[in-house]
């Protein structure tokens, strides 16, 4: 399905990472892809799991750093000579927001929790144009708490719903050059982000008796439906948010 198509994949931190979960379902499917890592503390863990792929890359990139973005590209550039698709899979809040009321969050707070999960997403948009000379399909991770209010996610919600809204104009604004932007709004997962979120383990064991398949949702039905966003299966969707969620988004009382 994706054979001989290139990516470059944002956001594994270790092998619970839902973009790992991505790029295993999209190098079984054929694609060849970058991987970037956050940091030196994360560079082991993605060198590993990257070189259990063929053909792979692992480069550094930190979205708040431009100059890492480029460079990022710059080597996708140098190996591959293109780019089909990217999967953008991060987001940051700092701790005491993800805590407490909402109405505390701090100017600096807002600013890095948007800057990092919502800006993000247009700033690796704009890199990856000009390397998506055929097209491309463009895939970012989203959740719940960006249309209603889901206790302790906070500002994080605020900033998926700057996310799902620049799902929508990066689609606008693309479609010409046939490139897709989407969203997967996933349920939610143990994850090393998910951590960082108080109260995971209720949220986790509510959702698994609320949703309509009583369970919640596994990396891998995630990965799956990024690789049905990025394969010609979805050549007419682009500015959606999909749930992946077990359907727990369409229960009322
Ligand atoms: O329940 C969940 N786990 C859900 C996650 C439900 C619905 C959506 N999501 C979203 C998250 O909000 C995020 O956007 O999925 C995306 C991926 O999250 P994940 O797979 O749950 O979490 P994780 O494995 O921790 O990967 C996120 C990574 C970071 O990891 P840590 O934990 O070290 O913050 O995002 C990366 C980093 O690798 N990241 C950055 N990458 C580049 N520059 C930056 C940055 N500034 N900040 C974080």
């Amino acid at each position: 399905m994706l054979k001989d198509k290139i990516g470059i994949i944002f956001g594994v931190a270790n092998k619970r990472s839902i973009a790992w979960a991505c790029a295993q379902a999209c190098a079984a499917q054929g694609a060849k892809m970058a991987f970037t890592y956050q940091g030196e503390r994360l560079k082991e863990n993605v060198e590993e799991l990257a070189g259990t792929l063929d053909g792979s890359l692992v480069v550094p990139c930190d979205v708040s750093d431009q100059a890492t973005v480029d460079a990022a590209f710059e080597a996708v550039k140098n190996k591959y000579g293109r780019l089909d698709f990217v999967v953008h899979s991060i987001a940051f809040a700092p701790k005491e927001a993800l805590e407490g009321e909402f109405v505390t969050t701090s100017r600096e707070a807002f600013r890095t929790a948007l800057e990092i999960s919502a800006f993000s997403l247009t700033q690796v948009a704009l890199a990856a144009l000009p390397l998506m000379t055929t097209g491309g399909s463009i895939v970012t991770m989203s959740y719940y708490g960006a249309e209603k209010v889901v206790t302790s996610y906070n500002v994080m919600g605020v900033a998926k719903a700057a996310l799902e809204s620049s799902v929508r104009y990066l689609a606008a604004d693309l479609g010409k050059d046939n490139i897709r932007v989407n969203a997967i709004s996933a349920g939610p997962i143990n994850t090393l982000s998910a951590r960082g979120v108080k109260n995971m383990g209720s949220l986790l064991s509510y959702v698994g008796e609320k949703s309509p398949l009583r369970r919640n949702v596994t990396q891998a039905e995630v990965g799956n439906t990024a690789l049905f966003l990025i394969s010609d299966m979805a050549s007419g969707i682009t500015g959606e948010t999909i749930y992946v969620d077990c359907g727990y988004n369409i229960m009322g009382i």
